[in-house]
């Protein structure tokens, strides 16, 4: 008997430019994910719209980030790539599930306030709904395990909170979640600033580390990361986070503990540390580079892959989606 694997979802927003902290808190436990679970990966554009942009470059950024699934080890034969805003069902279960949502709780999601802060000249409605639409995204697909950073915690809590909701007044109608974060890396930090986290839309583009970012580039901005004045290699983010941030990024392009780590650099000092620190995040990014620029000239490749995903995608959703409306009451065509 063939058997039944559990579900996975994970999206991107193609917006900006992705940064090694979207590498290290998602997208690269992908390729190894796709053994165990039936997974799928969206490019999550509805989601980028909250933020105003350009048409031509979403459009363009969408399909480069479809190409950086594939360059990541994303096997589309196997899992199920696509295009958010292909799938309408996206936006017709958010529209039900806003019913089970809450102003109060919405106002209080530390994204929205960040995001609120920083363009405060278009503090849409979109903007505070994202989490209802992440939720709809994710139990559409009656999803069992989300891989994300840890600063989708608050969503993914709440995306269980509605379902639970649902379930609660109808009867079983959507799994519950469980979120994935990984060991090493699910919060990268800013280099110029520690303690908040990397962020594509980074106000100082020298604090991230862009995945497009060529070596001379990454070396720098390692060499200008902001560390203290102790001279000393230690894990301590409470106290010590610019280079606690710089060990993590270590270990994880490394995969070395941060024992290891600790000990390799006992005595040496933070010039020689951020170098070796650059180096080895400089030789991880130039294979992925190579191969993205590859997939992104096969311009027809990628639409395909986006069509085909988008397909298989749409039944499934379609699925939840009529469950959903015959709870409801809603007529169906
Ligand atoms: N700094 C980070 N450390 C670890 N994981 C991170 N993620 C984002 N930043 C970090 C994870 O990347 C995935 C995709 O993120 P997204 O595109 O949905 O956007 P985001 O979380 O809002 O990330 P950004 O970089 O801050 O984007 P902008 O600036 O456009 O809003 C998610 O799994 C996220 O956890």
């Amino acid at each position: 008997m063939e058997e039944v694997k559990k579900t996975l979802y994970s999206g991107v927003q193609p917006t900006n430019n992705l940064t090694i902290g979207n590498l290290l808190g998602t997208l690269r436990s992908w390729r190894g994910l796709q053994e165990d679970y039936d997974c799928i990966f969206a490019a999550a554009n509805m989601h980028a719209i909250t933020v105003r942009q350009n048409p031509a470059e979403l459009r363009q950024k969408t399909l480069a980030l479809i190409a950086l699934f594939l360059a990541c080890g994303v096997d589309p034969e196997k899992s199920i790539v696509y295009v958010q805003s292909q799938v309408p069902a996206h936006a017709e279960l958010c529209w039900a599930l806003n019913t089970f949502t809450y102003v109060g709780e919405m106002e209080r999601m530390t994204q929205f306030k960040d995001k609120s802060a920083r363009h405060a000249d278009n503090i849409n409605m979109g903007l505070m709904d994202y989490p209802v639409l992440m939720a709809a995204d994710i139990l559409l697909y009656q999803t069992d395990i989300v891989p994300v950073g840890l600063d989708q915690r608050q969503h993914l809590e709440i995306s269980r909170d509605i379902a639970q909701r649902f379930n609660n007044v109808y009867s079983p109608t959507f799994k519950v979640p469980e979120g994935l974060y990984p060991k090493m890396g699910a919060k990268i930090c800013d280099l110029l600033e520690p303690t908040k986290k990397m962020s594509k839309s980074a106000e100082n583009p020298n604090g991230a580390v862009f995945l497009s970012d060529d070596k001379d580039t990454v070396l720098r901005k390692f060499k200008r990361a902001v560390t203290d004045s102790e001279n000393c290699i230690k894990y301590a983010p409470e106290t010590k986070a610019g280079v606690s941030n710089l060990l993590t990024i270590y270990c994880a392009f490394s995969d070395k503990s941060v024992a290891e780590a600790e000990r390799e650099f006992d005595g040496k000092g933070y010039g020689d540390f951020k170098l070796a620190v650059g180096e080895v995040v400089a030789d991880k990014l130039a294979p992925l580079q190579a191969e993205h620029n590859r997939l992104l000239a096969d311009k027809a490749y990628l639409e395909k892959v986006m069509a085909d995903g988008a397909e298989r995608a749409y039944k499934l959703a379609r699925k939840t989606l009529s469950k959903v409306y015959k709870k409801i009451g809603f007529y169906q065509v």
